[in-house]
């Protein structure tokens, strides 16, 4: 080499150290669980699944109706976008039949978790036979059911598309254990099985849902989203410093009375594959890393849940219609009830109370 190609040298080593450090930083053992304090917009696998109104109509949009919306007119007693532009889905701020036709050509596939260990096998007829009525009606959903008692899993009859697998998994002597260790299982299930392996993906989306709980209504494609939380029904009338949030610094999912937007369900989350295993991993790293300091969060993994959402903003938020509570009385804001916790004597029905 002369002379002259002197700057044409240092540009292709500036380069290749940039190049250098952007592989260092994606490949990415080395980014601690801390390191989830950038807020996450809309993932790039959202984009790719994000509905058309050109596939809903082929012939061009002349075959598609829907409702004339509007800017003026709509639902006035309720917040339905979060200040980072989140849609906060409530009764009659989407289109049922607009939104189902726009994800139909995508022929989506919705993985959905629940758990039923010890005695909580009990709510899963209930949980199973509504979910055929009610959740995602007309899509495809595979329901994973992770059990103690595989043999106790009742034989639901459901629509073309829907399907149960089980997955055996041992009980436990503490419910706290059993609620915590979900989210490891729901990591292995999308690393293992979910995910695009050589040709086939198995899913698009994951929903992962409390056993102790029915559908009422629908709840359907206008849920979808890259990352999905639920707001608690206990918690939306009150302020923050309020909320049930992990308050101690020794662990990883404390929030400090200035922090935290919402009260988010540990009984209700998801959005797309990619974005849920990122949750769950973050959560169950940091749940364990709490354990080896003999710290166990406040409400175990929905804090971490909860800690994450603050730092992770979720791209779509649904309002309490997804998760009340049977116990609760009906409030004037909420027009509908989709899925709703049944009512449970939780000392005869944990493990330990
Ligand atoms: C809340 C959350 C729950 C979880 C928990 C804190 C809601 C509606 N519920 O409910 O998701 O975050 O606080 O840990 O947000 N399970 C069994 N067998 C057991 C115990 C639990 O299968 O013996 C499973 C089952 O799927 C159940 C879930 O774990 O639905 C959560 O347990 P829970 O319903 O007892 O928790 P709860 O009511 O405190």
């Amino acid at each position: 080499m002369n002379m002259y190609n002197k700057p044409g040298i240092i540009i292709l080593s500036i380069v290749l150290i940039l190049g250098m450090g952007f592989v260092y930083y994606e490949s990415e053992p080395h980014r601690s669980v801390q390191q989830q304090l950038v807020v996450q917009p809309e993932s790039i696998e959202h984009d790719q699944l994000r509905p058309s109104v050109l596939s809903a109509a082929p012939s061009g949009g002349v075959s598609l109706r829907s409702k004339q919306p509007s800017i003026l007119r709509g639902r006035k007693d309720v917040v339905t976008v979060t200040p980072w532009l989140a849609p906060i889905v409530w009764e009659d701020t989407f289109d049922p039949e607009l939104l189902d036709s726009m994800y139909a050509p995508l022929n989506v596939t919705i993985a959905t978790t629940v758990f039923a260990v010890g005695k909580y096998i009990r709510f899963l007829p209930d949980f199973l036979s509504t979910a055929d009525q009610f959740f995602f009606v007309g899509f495809r959903v595979h329901f994973y059911v992770f059990t103690d008692q595989p043999d106790a899993v009742p034989e639901v009859k459901m629509a073309a598309g829907r399907e149960v697998f089980v997955r055996p998994i041992p009980s436990s002597r503490r419910w706290q254990q059993i609620s915590a260790h979900r989210m490891t299982l729901i990591q292995t299930l999308i690393e293992s099985q979910l995910r695009n392996r050589g040709d086939r993906q198995h899913a698009h989306y994951i929903f992962c849902l409390d056993v102790d709980s029915k559908f009422h209504a629908r709840w359907g494609t206008e849920s979808l989203g890259s990352l999905v939380a639920v707001i608690h029904p206990g918690y939306y009338t009150k302020s923050r410093s309020d909320f049930p949030y992990e308050r101690r610094q020794t662990s990883l999912a404390c929030l400090s009375e200035e922090q935290g937007d919402f009260y988010y369900c540990g009984g209700a989350f998801g959005g797309e594959l990619t974005a849920v295993n990122h949750l769950v991993t973050t959560c169950s790293t940091n749940f364990d890393l709490d354990a080896t300091t003999g710290v166990e969060a406040a409400w175990q993994e929905e804090s971490h849940l909860n800690r994450y959402m603050w730092t992770n903003k979720p791209s779509k938020v649904l309002s309490p219609e997804y998760l009340w509570q049977d116990f609760k009385g009906r409030t004037s804001e909420l027009k509908i009830v989709r899925f709703s916790g049944v009512v449970k004597n939780y000392r005869e029905i944990r493990p330990n109370a």
